[in-house]
């Protein structure tokens, strides 16, 4: 090996008086050449020797070394620091487990009675209920597990106390009352046909207007919230059960543990505001307040609590109003004491602050992913963030929109945009969230959203972990103990 012999040579040179003349850089040379030719690696090799020990050489042996390598020899260039650009920093916050999911178990059915689908529906005919029930009678305990979940879920629109979670029309209709809703509204003890029956006001919501001709959907209506606490508080399960006979599927064990979900896990953490499609308020100035839809645009940038309000003085001369029996109202100024609407958002900066904190702890958490009235809970287990930092900016950035934070204008303090990509489970995918935070000494103390970006409506998870003890108000019938066993039977 000449690489050895070239080393050895260097050794001996050194050796001798600490300095390389002329004839060591010759010994140099003979030894990497070693009978041949000098490689690419012998090369290498000594143009380290001439960079290691450059100030022993004398100066005839550095030409020396020179000629015989055959040409100027530099030593190669020292590393170059990286580059300094000015790039959005990517921080990534993540819990140590993946949520699971399945169906939303909605309530209602397709009208088509009382058997449903075992796979999506809880109170269904050969669903996780009935089969509950069969190994409650197997153990000699009470049954009532279905029947529970089969009582209208409407009912206390008649201010009946039995109310399970069944509802026999995902399309309510005032013209077929008894048969959409399930519930005995004229109390004759029985589901009548085409019984007319005022019970959704003008708005859409629950309620009388004087009219038995509205109609809502609850197709949406579900157990969505429960599915979500479940996959946060359980494994999921991975096989089907079977005890004294009754074989549980893997789908019907993640039913019961939905039923379960609100019993466990202790009481929840809840951040950020329901978003409930309130009717705009409209207050005169004489002290009555009237509900109904504000016509006229008008810039909503003061907020009482977590609301807009806009003060007579800020108000145009004339306000235009539809009244929830829909009839149209203008409003003089002079007239008015103040209007206020509903927020469709939250303060970014609990919303960036809390699901950051959330995930930091290593447990999943669950969002009302629809900022609008309807509640979609999925549960989150990512959030991949984007900041732009130091006056970078990204495509959407404007002066404009710092103009509209959560509590008024940015003020002087260092602003952040924000793209937060949230990864849910379940099927969810991922929202990206577009914001702009204002620092000051440390502390986010303002932020707004782009006017495009989604929101969450909410936040909550769980405050503890499953004990599998105590009642079950959901489904008293779904005994927590039994359904422990089941449960751990499907994830050994
Ligand atoms: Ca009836
Ligand atoms: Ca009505
Ligand atoms: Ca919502
Ligand atoms: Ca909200």
């Amino acid at each position: 090996m000449s690489i050895d012999s070239i080393r050895s040579s260097l050794r001996t040179a050194l050796a001798s008086n600490n300095n390389i003349n002329r004839n060591e850089v010759r010994a140099l040379f003979t030894a990497a050449r070693d009978g041949n030719t000098i490689d690419a690696a012998e090369k290498a090799e000594l143009a380290s020797i001439l960079q290691a020990h450059s100030s022993k050489f004398t100066v005839a042996a550095k030409a020396e070394f020179t000629r015989l390598l055959g040409g100027n020899v530099q030593p190669p260039p020292p590393p170059q620091p990286p580059p300094v650009t000015n790039q959005p920093v990517k921080v990534t916050h993540e819990a140590t487990r993946k949520p699971w999911t399945t169906t939303y178990w909605p309530m209602a059915g397709h009208g088509a009675g009382t058997d449903g689908s075992a796979s999506s529906n809880l109170w269904a005919k050969g669903g996780a209920l009935e089969k509950f029930d069969a190994l409650l009678k197997a153990r000699g305990m009470t049954e009532g597990a279905r029947n529970f979940e089969l009582q209208p879920a409407l009912n206390w629109l008649i201010n009946d106390k039995k109310t399970g979670h069944y509802i026999p029309n995902s399309n309510l209709s005032e013209k077929d009352a008894e048969r959409t809703t399930g519930v005995d509204f004229n109390k004759n003890g029985k589901i009548d046909a085409d019984v007319a029956w005022d019970f959704i006001d003008g708005h859409g919501q629950f309620g009388k207007d004087g009219k038995t001709d509205g109609s809502m959907s609850v197709s949406w209506w579900g157990s969505c919230d429960k599915v979500a606490r479940a996959g946060i508080l359980f494994e999921e399960p991975r096989k089907d059960v079977t005890v004294n006979g009754v074989t549980f599927t893997t789908q019907d064990i993640k039913g019961l543990l939905t039923v379960l979900a609100d019993s466990q896990g202790g009481g929840s953490d809840f951040v950020g505001n329901r978003y409930d499609a309130n009717p705009d308020v409209i207050a005169l100035k004489n002290g009555q307040q009237l509900r109904g839809t504000i016509l006229t645009e008008l810039d909503y940038g003061t907020r009482r609590q977590e609301d807009w309000q806009i003060n007579s003085a800020a108000l145009p001369d004339e306000v235009k109003v539809r009244m929830l029996d829909g009839t149209e109202k203008t409003y003089k100024k002079s007239e008015l004491s103040f209007v206020a609407r509903e927020d469709k958002r939250d303060d970014p900066v609990l919303m960036h602050e809390t699901i950051e904190a959330w995930l930091k702890s290593g447990r999943p958490a669950v969002m009302d992913k629809d900022s609008g009235d309807h509640v979609w809970n999925y549960n989150f287990y990512k959030a991949d963030d984007t900041l732009y930092k130091d006056g970078l900016k990204p495509s959407w950035a404007s002066d404009d929109l710092l103009k509209k934070g959560y509590s008024g204008p940015a003020g002087d303090g260092k602003i952040v945009w924000v793209e937060r990509t949230v990864s849910l489970g379940g099927g969810g995918g991922s929202d990206t969230y577009r914001y702009w935070l204002e620092e000051k000494n440390g502390k986010f103390v303002n932020g707004g959203w782009d006017p495009s970006s989604p929101n969450p409506d909410f936040l909550w998870r769980p405050q503890t972990e499953a004990a599998f003890v105590g009642k079950n108000d959901r489904n008293p019938f779904v005994d927590p103990k039994l359904v422990k066993e089941i449960y751990e039977a499907s994830i050994r």
